[in-house]
């Protein structure tokens, strides 16, 4: 293969600060505050992130990457080998690499909203698959997006793990999916991960892990803001709560406010009450039927489902 670099493009559809400001200050000016969980991923969010996935508690990328082991070259003859291979929210591109042997893509093209992260595994990839051809894009996915295809390639694939899709609530999972299914064109596979529903506890316990990982990542948000916005947040007059909301099939989380208190955020006054929440992060488990209805509405067919021995987790192939 030829040298790393030579090998990697780099594609910055600038995911804009602009857009932060205005996400924020809306979110904020709600009766019942949120923001956006894809916020959570600055710098430092990531690392936590990363952090997370190897905690006890959190089961799901550990579950992942053993469905991912086990049945990968099952996965492969469905996506087909040699293709051009799309990574949503590629991260670290950890788990692509269990992938990665058996499906030799001709191209690979991890979508991320982390600058940095992107191109650190970009390079990280390069050197261990000598003949693989990256294009890197930096780009957020939660809305239309935009992608470095050329108009010629036929055979795309597109790989979301790591339930991402939990993080939309069903109205936008289902328009995601439909951009995924226009990008991929007919024919086109989509291996997703998906978290399942089961016992509360279990829930629970992933998002309230006992070291505080997962708190500090939620708090992240409130010191990114006061970094980029030049708001003014007192990280510990907030509070991480996270619990799993069975009418609507979700693990919420929220930062609390623990008094009465007053936020600047980008010139803009903001008032908590005392236990008042920033609404900011659903994450979705669903049953596999109720997920494959899901794809269905997005105009995918379902071809094949894996799941672990203890059903905590599933691998879908949908193919428009
Ligand atoms: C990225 N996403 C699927 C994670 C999840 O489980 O919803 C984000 C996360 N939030 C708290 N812990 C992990």
């Amino acid at each position: 293969g030829e040298r790393a670099e030579s090998r990697i493009r780099f594609f910055d559809f600038h995911p804009t600060t602009a857009d932060v400001r205005a996400e924020v200050l809306e979110g904020l000016s709600r009766p019942r505050k949120r923001l956006p969980p894809k916020l959570f991923y600055d710098q430092h969010g990531s690392q936590l992130f990363d952090a997370i996935t190897e905690l006890p508690e959190y089961y799901p990328t550990r579950t992942e990457i053993q469905i991912l082991r086990e049945h990968g070259a099952a996965m492969a003859d469905r996506l087909g080998r040699g293709s051009v291979l799309i990574e949503l929210g590629s991260g670290s591109s950890l788990k692509i690499q269990t992938l990665l042997a058996a499906l030799q893509p001709r191209v690979y093209i991890p979508v991320d909203i982390s600058k940095a992260h992107l191109l650190e595994s970009a390079q990280a990839l390069a050197e261990r698959f000598p003949e693989l051809s990256i294009r890197a894009a930096c780009a957020d996915y939660s809305g239309p997006f935009e992608l470095p295809l050329e108009s010629d390639w036929r055979d795309l694939a597109a790989f979301f793990p790591g339930s991402s899709i939990g993080n939309f609530d069903p109205d936008e999972a289902r328009a995601f999916l439909k951009r995924v299914a226009r990008v991929l064109g007919p024919g086109g596979r989509l291996l997703i991960g998906v978290d399942l529903k089961k016992e509360r506890a279990v829930l629970d316990a992933a998002y309230n892990d006992a070291q505080g990982v997962t708190a500090a990542f939620n708090l992240n948000l409130l010191t990114r803001l006061n970094r980029e916005l030049g708001a003014d947040f007192e990280v510990d007059a907030f509070r991480h709560r996270a619990f799993f909301n069975e009418e609507a099939g979700r693990i919420e989380m929220h930062l609390v406010s623990r008094s009465n208190q007053r936020v600047r955020v980008a010139g803009q006054v903001f008032d908590f009450r005392l236990g008042e929440t920033i609404h900011t992060e659903n994450s979705y488990k669903y049953g596999i039927e109720d997920f494959q209805r899901l794809a269905r509405s997005a105009g995918f067919v379902s071809e094949q489902v894996w799941t672990d021995a203890d059903d905590l987790f599933s691998v879908h192939c949908l193919i428009v």
